[in-house]
């Protein structure tokens, strides 16, 4: 049997929620340490802003990464580069006409308390996150988007590029890259998707970044599972905790994440 195969949406500083999930599941025992023996979890990305606690956040996911020896894993979201991003250029100006990185992070649900608590550490942790991933035949995404391409040729070329500009890039070469990673709606586009999967590999795309409420129109708190789109081939997993919803843990390693709004 292969090992189970776990993924979680945007959690958004909603620290407390994302335990409850995963001990829901079976991740997490009640002092809030990795039961998940052989299993594996990813999380999407966007652990910061719009809620409480996003450096609780960070810190639970980077605990349970070493208790797992690697078995949990994160994305990098446009939010971690953001805040990043506002750290290194506050002020500067940004693409947008009088819109500093401080400001479009602000307007973006960003705290001031994560802010000031973020440590050289935590910054170098982040930066090495990748924007992709492959689990069996899933591609694992932050964004429903293929501007990922811009950013290079595989995997690997794209997490190198994505540290660089973050821990080196000028201000322009940043405000580029947060328009790519904050890209959205691109996949129902059969055409991207077979972009993404062509180049990147997997058969299927899960993703998280735009909540499944907005897409269906439907209340957050009656989003229950994931939804799945574009023939089948694309699954959106942001159970949106930042407007009340209670949210989800998906099994990627069976046919059926669990119940849910369907396409
Ligand atoms: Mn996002």
């Amino acid at each position: 049997m292969p090992a189970p195969v776990f993924a979680v949406g945007d959690v958004h500083g909603h620290r407390d929620v994302l335990v409850g999930l995963l001990r829901d599941a079976g991740l997490l025992d009640a002092s809030e340490r990795w039961s998940g023996a052989e299993a594996r979890l990813w999380l999407l990305g966007d652990l910061f802003d719009r809620g409480p606690d996003g450096i609780g956040a960070l810190e639970l996911v980077r605990r349970l990464e070493r208790e797992s020896t690697g078995a949990v894993r994160c994305l990098l979201g446009n939010h971690e580069a953001l805040i990043l991003a506002a750290r290194r250029f506050g002020d500067e100006d940004t693409g947008f006409t009088g819109q500093s990185f401080l400001d479009v992070w602000k307007l973006n649900g960003g705290l001031d308390a994560d802010l000031a608590a973020l440590t050289d550490e935590q910054v170098g942790w982040i930066t090495h996150l990748p924007p992709l991933a492959r689990e069996g035949d899933w591609l694992l995404v932050h964004a429903d988007t293929d501007a990922y391409l811009d950013l290079g040729g595989s995997i690997e070329e794209v997490t190198h590029e994505t540290g660089r500009a973050l821990r080196v890039g000028d201000a322009a070469r940043v405000d580029t890259l947060l328009g790519i990673l904050s890209d959205r709606q691109r996949l129902d586009e059969m055409g991207a998707v077979d972009a993404l999967l062509g180049t990147f590999g997997g058969m299927r795309i899960v993703h998280g970044h735009t909540p499944i409420a907005s897409v269906v129109g439907a209340e957050p708190r009656d989003v229950t599972g994931p939804f799945d789109y574009g023939a089948g081939r694309v699954r959106n997993i942001d159970h949106c905790l930042f407007a009340g919803g209670n949210g989800f843990v998906v099994r990627l390693d069976e046919a059926d994440g669990g119940p849910g709004p369907r396409a």
